[in-house]
């Protein structure tokens, strides 16, 4: 290719690239009362800078390739930060590994765009091999926390074992998304840790951590279940003693295999709002579903309402990605107006929003029935329904 050609390619990619960032998104008008999805995904690794992959110099790239070609973008952490939507995106090269990148919309439902560096992620002396699914929460402290998983070759691992790893839960501390001051790594009596979430108030002056203690990297073990613990500083976070459980895994439910808390509870009038992640095993291998619940306001540990099932579960496109049947969240942002924006990923591929309001979820999770437990109670709540329901459309005309 010569110099001319390669210029207006170069020139072609950045103006697609624009464009694909312009693109409006629209609301699904489907809705199931309690969110409405949206068209696109809001964050895939096709948003990340052209300048991130290719190298622009005709010298050394005559043929215009991607050199550090792009996997996907998506468990994204999110914060409202000087009156933008933040969202701290896992973004995975096609090497596998991810890292963490900011990328800002003024709508929080499209035109999200990437700053020019990624975040260079601090490292403590034990160097983290992939990091991901950052917790972000401004803290009445004053900083802003992001946990994330941090994960290393099991050291223990037999000879020739190169896929055994450990799971712990990292921690750095920011004011301007800018500069991030790397802290410990939390310590637990747990052998791993993942999906912790800092809790935004201070519980009897200390600092309050949802866990997810488990076993092992991939299975929860005897662990499992959302976790709870406090610890006295976040320089050197020490959850000293056994967690104490918030929200169990059962039996039978979607949550049977293990759960995690998604990003940090929402403060309302009637209590925590919670959101976190379902896991439950099939013959196509796990599904992963979001759910949501509440909790007291002076006791975020105590449960007040879970309505049975899950709120988000994989649709149409969302069904298929690098890891399929998978929606998972890190994060949400509570507007002033009571919008409320869900960033949800799909198959480890790329995520999405859902909006609905901090009400309509309040109403969500104190009047959606509990889970029955079985069968006959299930069959029982419908007919509770179905009978409240024949009357009211009778008086309305309306033939079943
Ligand atoms: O692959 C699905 C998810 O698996 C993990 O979640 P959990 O710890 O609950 O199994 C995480 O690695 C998450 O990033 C991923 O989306």
């Amino acid at each position: 290719m010569n110099k001319k050609t390669f210029d207006a390619k170069v020139k072609k990619l950045f103006a697609d690239h624009k464009r694909f960032i312009a693109r409006k998104n629209t609301k699904v008008k489907e809705t199931n009362g309690v969110y409405h999805r949206y068209k696109y995904p809001v964050l895939t690794g096709e948003h990340t800078p052209v300048f991130w992959r290719y190298d622009l110099d005709y010298k050394s790239n005559p043929n215009l390739m991607e050199r550090l070609s792009m996997n996907c973008a998506f468990n994204p952490g999110a914060i409202e930060f000087d009156g933008k939507i933040c969202l701290v995106g896992r973004v995975e090269g096609v090497d596998r590994k991810s890292f963490f990148a900011i990328a800002e919309s003024k709508s929080g439902v499209d035109n999200f765009k990437f700053w020019d560096y990624p975040i260079l992620l601090p490292e403590t002396s034990d160097p983290d091999i992939n990091v991901y699914d950052m917790r972000l929460v401004r803290h009445e402290d004053g900083w802003i926390y992001g946990l994330f998983c941090t994960e290393r070759k099991d050291p223990n691992a037999p000879r020739g074992d190169l896929s055994s790893a450990t799971a712990q839960c990292g921690i750095v501390r920011t004011k301007d998304l800018e500069n991030w001051e790397r802290l410990d790594d939390l310590k637990t009596t747990s052998p791993q840790q993942r999906n912790v979430v800092l809790h935004p108030e201070f519980i009897n002056g200390k600092y309050a951590l949802y866990t997810r203690p488990q076993d092992g990297f991939i299975s929860a073990g005897s662990g499992g279940g959302i976790g709870w613990g406090l610890c006295d500083n976040m320089e050197h976070a020490v959850i000293t003693g056994p967690e104490t459980i918030v929200d169990d895994r059962q039996y039978h439910t979607i949550k049977e295999v293990k759960n995690g808390l998604g990003p940090a509870p929402i403060k309302t009038e009637k209590g925590w709002l919670q959101l976190a992640h379902g896991v439950r095993g099939c013959a196509a291998g796990l599904r992963y579903v979001v759910y949501a619940f509440l909790t007291k306001l002076d006791q975020p540990n105590k449960l007040i309402a879970e309505p049975g099932g899950y709120l988000i579960a994989p649709q149409g496109e969302e069904r298929i990605g690098d890891v399929s049947n998978v929606v998972f969240t890190n994060g949400w942002v509570a507007r002033k107006n009571g919008q409320l924006f869900i960033y949800y990923a799909s198959s480890d591929t790329r995520c999405h929003v859902a909006e609905t309001t901090v009400d309509l979820m309040l109403d969500y999770v104190l009047n959606t029935p509990p889970e029955a437990g079985r069968s006959y109670a299930c069959v029982q709540q419908r007919y509770k329904l179905i009978s409240k329901n024949l009357p009211i459309m009778k008086s309305m005309g309306i033939k079943p």
